[in-house]
């Protein structure tokens, strides 16, 4: 008899709920929220063609970006789903200049705190190139019931108890790691229910794809300057030239580079001096995916995770990817400072 081996994501949460004899389904329930918001985010971005949620909100966030619909649409879908969750008692967000925190009677006293990019990349929207959300959760340090500080945001990436992205692509896949693995979970449409589709994921230690806004070049530091001329290089013995692929939109750029090895690359430049992309938010979930797939992430001189964060916003160049190419960027950076 065929069987079928149908894992879906609550099953899988629930599974692992069994390795942490003290779980009491808090950070299940959690993750299982995020997972909801996940499939309605997803569903509106399939219809954005449709939908009058296409363009511009009309405002520009924190950033400074130009707001789209959408990025408004999942700030407020995943927000709402932390606060249900009971589980979460703040959330900082690219999308809002503070952190919010959840002074609901259910939700005051939640364990968690989450840090997320509701929608990445979603200036690629308009055009249909794939986006994702990303996230990031720790244990808050202000006690249960005390006033949530911005101080619960600032922790080191080390201290992450899960992180994960999702990425509307040709399917919309959710993969996340609680640092005791990565696995990776699609949505099948027909069951409403993301499924175990990639366990185990492993990082390749090398790759021939470099991930890198090449329009930036003239205005890289000499040692990145270098290590692209490196990658571009003919060397049969190093299976040089590399591939050059840039999506413009982190979260599909990392998914490829952790399914197929590469290396991505936000150094900083003239235009974005301590890079463009966010510690608290983007790179230091990445990084821990990366770490927790056997890959690397580093600021140019050290690693991503050990970085105690200033402020939520701030930015960081960023080299994420197969061990091997992110160390060879160091040295690189290392010897041309
Ligand atoms: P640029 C999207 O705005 C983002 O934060 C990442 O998703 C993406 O990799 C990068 O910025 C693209 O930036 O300057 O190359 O357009």
């Amino acid at each position: 008899m065929k069987s079928y081996n149908i894992t879906t994501l609550d099953d899988f949460i629930i599974r692992r709920q069994k390795d942490y004899p003290e779980a009491k389904g808090e950070f299940s329930r959690l993750l299982h929220h995020i997972g909801t918001a996940a499939k309605m985010v997803g569903s509106k971005i399939r219809k954005a063609g449709l939908a009058d949620i296409l363009g511009r909100a009309g405002n520009i966030n924190v950033q400074g970006e130009d707001q789209q619909k959408l990025d408004v649409y999942a700030d407020e879908v995943f927000t709402s789903a932390l606060l249900s969750s009971g589980e979460c008692c703040g959330v900082a967000s690219e999308e809002n200049q503070n952190i919010i925190t959840f002074t609901h009677e259910f939700a005051v006293n939640g364990n968690y705190i989450v840090c997320m990019d509701p929608l990445d990349g979603s200036s690629n929207i308009d055009v249909n190139v794939s986006v994702g959300t990303i996230f990031s959760i720790y244990r808050r340090i202000s006690g249960r019931g005390a006033e949530v500080s911005d101080d619960d945001f600032l922790q080191k990436g080390t201290e992450q108890v899960a992180a994960g992205y999702i990425i509307y692509g040709s399917s919309t896949m959710m993969v996340y790691t609680t640092g005791n693995g990565v696995n990776g979970f699609t949505l099948d449409p027909s069951l409403g229910e993301f499924c175990l589709s990639h366990p185990d994921l492993k990082l390749p230690q090398k790759g021939k794809l470099y991930s890198v806004n090449e329009g930036n070049y003239i205005k890289f530091p000499e040692g990145v300057k270098k290590y692209i001329k490196y990658c571009q290089e003919r060397d049969e013995s190093t299976n040089r030239p590399y591939t050059s692929r840039y999506i413009g939109s982190l979260v599909s750029d990392f998914h490829r580079n952790l399914l197929k090895g590469g290396i991505y690359m936000y150094p900083s430049s003239e235009i974005y001096p301590d890079g463009k992309l966010r510690l608290v938010y983007e790179c230091n979930p990445m990084a821990f995916i990366a770490e927790n797939a056997g890959g690397m992430a580093s600021e140019g001189t050290k690693r991503i995770l050990d970085i105690k964060p200033g402020s939520l916003h701030q930015k960081t160049p960023y080299f994420v990817g197969s061990t091997e190419m992110v160390s060879l960027i160091e040295e690189f950076i290392k010897n041309n400072p």
